[in-house]
């Protein structure tokens, strides 16, 4: 089998022996352990010399990183990627910073990213690129003579044309799009979007399967709705050597745990969140001295503006929730701002009896997926999951919300505490068959075979 080449924006750090990470990491993970390859991506350090860093052997795959400077980090990763793709393609366009300069700076390090993978590559390689960093390293890597098959999966949302072409280069952006082989896409949604741009504004075809012909090219587009590995999270859920602090945890509750994990992120809905559990403790004072929210949020892109204000924000809704409802012996709402290792994080999920998932949008949301897979099948929780992220396509048993209806989701929340064991079960049994048949396995595979051309 040809060479696989992934290039995303981080590599992962990755040593062996070491727990299985979540999400990207752990699809490309088992992408490149089956038969080798090379990963490729930027190293986390900023340099003023960025020079690639010699390569890292570890097991059969093959890592390659490379240091940016402060200009391309700031102009390309929390500039025009960070400032401008992550909020308008969560459609959330009262937040983009467009700047012509960042933009450059955008399109130099995919140029750099280009350069630095061509010189590895050999004639029959595949390269497989994730995410909204990289919509323009096809054609950087066409302009150099690159023939190889090429293909991007997109983690995060496609916005309809409208949204979309709020971004004043949109008509660059699809036209660097289609120069990848393979566009990959976590909805049917985000893949109709982008062909109806493609087909409305930038005078695209279909050809049929998905594909369409755009700029004298063809572009084959797919769905490949990304998963977990069910029996591999149920078991770290249960193992009693990661239970220490899930045990802890029960100690410290009265009865009703509802839990939330999202990195520090306004795409999550957390704000959202929090004015819904207020309004639940305000509609529901039954549930008052029994039930604890703890939200989970680990800081992200802490030196960008936008997620510095709502880390305030929520401090200070946190403080004002609990300053309204806190007992002496209860605090409603704990809001954690920190990580935890993943072994940990996966008990966690199995002692809460719900867990809220309410992104604003989301290109799937790993977390709803986790959540329900770390369940105990004969007493599962119950998973409360908007309707904008991507896992509502497939878990459809879930207690679906609208996170800008603060009632809506209240509701949900004495729906989910109350339920019946049988219509828990049942719930959770036709998810969990969904999230059998969409593993991450059949990701990894589907998305490769398309990309290599073979039948899957
Ligand atoms: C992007 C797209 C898409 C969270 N807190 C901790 C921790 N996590 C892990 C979770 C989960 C992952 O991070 C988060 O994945 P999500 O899917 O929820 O969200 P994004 O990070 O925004 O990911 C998303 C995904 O790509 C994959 O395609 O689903 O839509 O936005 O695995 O468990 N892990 C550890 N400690 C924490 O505190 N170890």
């Amino acid at each position: 089998m040809s060479r696989l080449i992934v290039v995303s924006n981080r590599v992962a750090p990755i040593q062996e022996g070491e727990a299985t990470a979540g999400g990207l990491a752990a699809g490309v993970l088992d992408a490149l352990k089956g038969h080798g390859g090379v990963w490729f991506g930027w190293s986390g350090e900023i340099a003023d010399n960025a020079e690639p860093q010699p390569a890292r052997e570890v097991g059969p795959i093959t890592l390659f990183t490379i240091d940016l400077s402060r200009t391309d980090y700031d102009q390309y990763y929390r500039g025009f990627a960070n400032g401008v793709l992550w909020p308008v393609l969560h459609y959330q366009i009262g937040l983009e910073k467009y700047d012509r300069a960042e933009f450059a700076g955008y399109k130099r390090v995919n140029d750099l990213f280009a350069r630095s993978v061509a010189k590895l590559m050999r004639p029959d390689d595949v390269v497989w690129a994730h995410d909204y960093h990289l919509l323009f390293f096809a054609e950087s890597l066409r302009n150099l003579g690159v023939t190889n098959r090429l293909g991007l999966f997109l983690h995060i949302p496609f916005p309809g044309p409208g949204t979309l072409r709020t971004i004043p280069c949109h008509a660059e952006l699809v036209r660097a799009m289609c120069h990848y082989d393979l566009l990959g896409f976590q909805t049917e949604q985000d893949r109709a979007a982008f062909l109806d741009y493609a087909i409305r504004w930038s005078g695209g075809r279909m050809i049929g399967d998905g594909a369409i012909a755009a700029f004298d090219r063809v572009v084959k587009t797919g769905v490949y709705p990304i998963g977990v590995h069910v029996d591999e999270v149920r078991a770290q859920a249960g193992l009693a050597a990661n239970r220490r602090v899930a045990t802890r945890l029960r100690a410290t509750l009265l009865d009703w745990l509802i839990l939330s994990v999202d990195r520090l992120d306004y795409s999550k809905g957390l704000r959202q969140r929090f004015m819904a559990y207020e309004r639940f403790l305000q509609d529901y004072p039954n549930w008052h001295n029994n039930v604890t929210f703890m939200q989970i949020a680990p800081p992200s892109r802490g030196d960008i503006d936008t997620y510095q204000e709502i880390r305030r924000e929520l401090e200070g809704e946190a403080g004002r929730i609990n300053g309204r409802f806190a007992e002496v012996d209860w605090v409603p709402l704990r809001y954690l701002n920190k990580s935890f290792p993943r072994n940990v994080l996966m008990p966690l999920y199995a002692e809460a009896q719900a867990c809220l998932v309410t992104p604003l949008r989301d290109g799937m949301n790993l977390v709803a997926k986790e959540y329900v897979a770390a369940q105990n099948p004969a007493d599962p929780g119950v998973l409360i999951l908007s309707q904008f992220a991507g896992a509502a396509n497939e878990l459809e048993t879930a207690l679906l919300v609208n996170p800008y209806d603060e009632e809506g989701m209240a509701a949900a929340m004495d729906q989910a505490i109350a339920m019946p064991i049988e219509e828990r079960q049942e719930r959770h049994a036709a998810m969990i068959k969904v999230m059998k048949e969409n593993s991450l396995e059949r990701w990894r595979d589907r998305f490769q075979a398309d990309l290599r051309g073979e039948q899957s």
